[in-house]
């Protein structure tokens, strides 16, 4: 599978999760989840491995948020970066072969993104999210030109900001095939059927 066939993607935070974090994240994989996010705001190479560890026995690849160095050091999959990270161009020269992702919130930005060679693109806020303290999300006229932009350039963009099972049936209508959550499954209860069901709705 490549990074094309990737639909739902987990942003992993052990210190977010509901329940015990590793029955979270093996929940999480056998409901779905086929791309994961390593994101933590401190160093933590003891829960990184066991992340890899977790995520290879599932066959799904992980990938760095922010840590480029960590990413290639661990041999993740790939690494993630924000507007304010290192750019894309560095990354993308430590990274070699791995993936790059590349958080954008407009066009110009997913422009640039795409130009600098970035596998894949995060598109958002689309709704308000305790998770990064957005209070505002995108209009769907807004995320409905994203996924144009990106798709005739086929770079992969995953929806991202406060997706819920509630709120993804009117993104779909708009043209998203592909979210990245952390709350609707960490902050669950039940994350394996969280998973199942944003999986159904993709
Ligand atoms: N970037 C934009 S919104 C967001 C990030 C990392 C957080 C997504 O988390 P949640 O809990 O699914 O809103």
């Amino acid at each position: 599978m490549s990074l094309h066939d990737r639909r739902l993607y987990l942003l992993f935070t052990p210190t977010r999760c509901a329940t015990d974090p590793w029955d979270t994240l093996t929940a999480a994989l056998d409901g779905g989840v086929d791309l994961v996010q390593w994101r933590t705001a401190e160093a933590d190479h003891v829960g990184f491995q066991r992340c890899r560890t977790t995520c290879q026995r599932a066959g799904v690849p992980l990938i760095v948020n922010d840590d480029v160095m960590l990413a290639v050091r661990g041999r993740a999959d790939g690494a993630h970066v924000g507007q304010d990270d290192m750019p894309a161009d560095a990354a993308l020269r430590l990274l070699g072969k791995r993936w790059l992702g590349v958080s954008t919130h407009d066009l110009p930005q997913i422009a640039r993104a795409i130009a600098a060679g970035a596998d894949y693109v995060g598109f958002g806020p689309c709704h308000p999210t305790t998770t990064k303290g957005y209070t505002e999300g995108k209009s769907l006229a807004d995320v409905e030109a994203a996924t144009i932009a990106a798709n005739s350039r086929r770079v992969p963009l995953f929806a991202i900001g406060g997706i819920t099972a509630t709120n993804l049936p009117a993104l779909r209508m708009h043209g998203v095939d592909r979210i990245a959550v952390s709350n609707a499954i960490l902050q669950s209860a039940d994350p394996r059927r969280a998973a199942e069901q944003l999986r159904r709705l993709l």
